[in-house]
């Protein structure tokens, strides 16, 4: 997969809007600022290809993208406090909606911010993802703001707590500002997509 070759196909606002599903699907999920946009803009390479907001709960549409045969997936944020109660249920309704048909889900890679505990959605989210048995993995993002013996803290506890939920998934940290870990996702989504198409 050449990921310069990407670009934008649409944004939808209801999850009755979504395509059918073509090709394999390789989506993000993660809270609001847990650093989805940017990390999809290393993985690809290209600054501006999602837009990284400084006002956290922006992003309200799932956002295709197109990149050789694989469809790339930005699905909105979960878990912004500050904002209004339909919009949250407009969201959970893309996100809950997007899991629900049936489609060529090829990896999830499921966001959680290395420098906090994980929280109720996060793990509630990593849950969802092992009861349907969907190929999965979390990447820690920020590593670059804890030091290496805190992010291994960190991973420890965070991996205790979604074990204690029954999940012992495929971990990794990364950064968008070092660009640590983004080769090790470009390999991981290499290979989830060809083994997707078996
Ligand atoms: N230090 C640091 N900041 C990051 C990293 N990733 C994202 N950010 C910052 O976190 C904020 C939210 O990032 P964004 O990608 O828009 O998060 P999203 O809401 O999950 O899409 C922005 O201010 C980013 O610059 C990272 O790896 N390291
Ligand atoms: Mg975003």
């Amino acid at each position: 997969m050449n990921y310069h070759n990407v670009s934008f196909s649409a944004a939808y606002g209801t999850s009755g809007q979504l395509p059918p599903s073509a090709q394999p699907e390789v989506s993000f999920a993660g809270r609001s600022n847990v650093g989805k946009s940017s990390i999809m803009n290393k993985i690809f390479g290209r600054k501006g290809l999602v837009k990284v907001s400084s006002t956290p709960g922006k992003t309200s549409t799932i956002n295709f993208f197109e990149c050789d045969g694989t469809t790339f997936v930005d699905l909105p944020g979960y878990g912004y406090a500050k904002v209004a109660k339909s919009e949250k249920g407009r969201w959970s309704e893309l996100i809950e909606g997007y899991f629900a048909q049936d489609r060529r889900f090829a990896l999830v890679l499921s966001l959680i911010d290395i420098r906090h505990d994980a929280s109720k959605q996060d793990v509630e989210m990593v849950q969802f993802l092992e009861q349907r048995g969907l190929p999965y993995l979390v990447a820690f993002t920020k590593a670059d703001k804890l030091s290496r013996a805190q992010q291994q803290r960190q991973v420890s506890a965070i991996c205790r707590k979604l074990a204690q939920a029954g999940a012992k998934p495929i971990v990794l940290a990364t950064s968008s500002k070092t660009v640590l870990g983004i080769d090790d996702l470009r390999s991981l989504i290499a290979v989830a997509i060809s083994q997707e198409s078996l």
